[in-house]
């Protein structure tokens, strides 16, 4: 599918790039779709045999490719509600009670699955399902809504592992668009993720992978017209999970293309971030286990910047605008003087940023020029010491803050 062909294609640009040469072409994947992550949320049930811990099939054993796809609406599934001890406000059960829906704010957001940690035993049921409705505002500014006339909705979710979080949210009626974010902990924590219902449309849908912890959904309703109210809507919404994931067997468990650390569901596995955070140069993901990097050396690396914090701004003397977009950081350590070319690519096809800083990341060492073709690259020759390399967001904002990173080592 999609990812399959990004990789391959990003693999071949650092190759490229590896011999001196830079041509090959930026990734190509289309950027206009973004259906692949409902995609994912839309397989949560497919394999649950070879989730992680899972011994229901042999890891040689492939999954079983004839479970028939879930339907793409929200209808709720015929076989799983009951089925395991889902309480009682599941939206399923609510809507058959005929109860009103429920207000749902920051301050007392309603709790998806009951407040059970969600990881690693899951809900059996394909989605969860809950109506409530719009009240005032009382978070803060979500980045994919603007300002003006709003309605708000918070749902709490609690989980005991990185999983894929997939959220439909549709608000009933017209004239009004559909706004999420997820935010860390409460309706001011950091933002992770924030999409949209298409222009004109009222339904919201796509997922992200969000890492252990309590997170809020915030859902938006964003009046289209004039006159329109904001609050007191009806939304109906959605969650599924997806978490299938293992990081560590060398198989695609999930056949989404992307095997073990290349699979944005392990992002911030230990296993794939060597327990390191990345997020700054305090505790930077490293090169090599942080000992010398071998002359030759090509290293590659999947990550995201969702949800990161904005440590680093290139300035105006390097490629990119300064988005105050999030980064995060790898260490690497020269025991010579070599050539370092890094690059990369977010999973959409959109080029990022790469920039080297010194040790202690006060001074940005090198970095893509201000005027720069279709395939950015950063190209600098150090001394011998302790560098780092920040990925950061570049000209043009990538739908998926998911990327693929390349650093290339070679004597000078
Ligand atoms: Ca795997
Ligand atoms: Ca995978
Ligand atoms: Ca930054
Ligand atoms: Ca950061």
């Amino acid at each position: 599918m999609q990812i399959r062909g990004r990789t391959i294609l990003v693999l071949a640009l650092g190759l490229a790039m590896g011999c001196g040469g830079g041509s090959a072409g930026s990734p190509d994947a289309d950027a206009g779709d973004v259906s692949g992550v409902s995609d994912l949320g839309t397989t949560t049930d497919e394999s649950p045999a070879d989730r992680p811990g899972s011994d229901a099939l042999p890891d040689d054993v492939p999954p079983p490719d004839d479970v028939p796809p879930l339907p793409d609406d929200a209808s709720p599934p015929s076989d799983g509600i009951g089925s395991d001890s889902s309480g009682p406000e599941t939206a399923e059960e609510t809507s058959d009670e005929g109860a009103p829906p429920v207000g749902a704010t920051c301050e007392a957001p309603l709790s998806v699955w009951d407040g059970r940690t969600l990881g690693p035993d899951l809900p059996d049921t394909d989605e969860l399902n809950y109506e409530v409705v719009t009240g005032p505002v009382t978070g803060a500014g979500i980045s994919c809504a603007v300002d003006g006339s709003q309605g708000e909705a918070a749902f709490r979710l609690v989980l005991g592992k990185s999983l894929l979080v997939g959220i439909a949210a549709e608000a009933v009626g017209g004239d009004v668009e559909v706004a999420v974010a997820f935010r860390r902990e409460d309706c001011a924590g950091t933002e992770a993720d924030c999409f949209t219902s298409p222009a004109g449309r009222n339904i919201a849908e796509d997922g992200a992978v969000l890492t252990p912890g309590t997170w809020v959904a915030v859902v938006r309703t964003i009046p289209t017209a004039a006159g329109t109210d904001p609050l007191g809507r009806t939304l109906e919404v959605s969650f599924w999970f997806e978490d299938s994931e293992d990081c560590t067997d060398g198989i695609d468990n999930n056949e989404d293309g992307d095997t073990d650390c290349e699979d944005p569901l392990c992002f911030l596995d230990d296993h794939c971030t060597g327990g390191h955070q990345g997020e700054d140069c305090t505790d930077p993901f490293l090169v090599e286990n942080g000992q010398p990097v071998a002359p030759g050396t090509t290293f590659n690396a999947h990550q995201t910047l969702a949800g990161r914090r904005d440590d680093f701004q290139p300035g105006p003397g390097c490629w990119a605008n300064d988005h105050q977009g999030g980064d995060v950081v790898w260490r690497f350590v020269l025991d010579r003087e070599m050539t370092v070319e890094g690059s990369m690519g977010f999973f959409d096809g959109t080029p990022g940023h790469v920039y080297l800083m010194d040790e202690t990341c006060g001074h940005v060492e090198a970095c893509i020029p201000p005027v720069f073709g279709e395939e950015p690259f950063v190209l600098a020759t150090l001394p011998a010491g302790t560098w780092h390399a920040v990925a950061d967001y570049g000209e043009a904002r990538p739908v998926d803050p998911s990327f693929e990173i390349f650093l290339i080592f070679d004597e000078p």
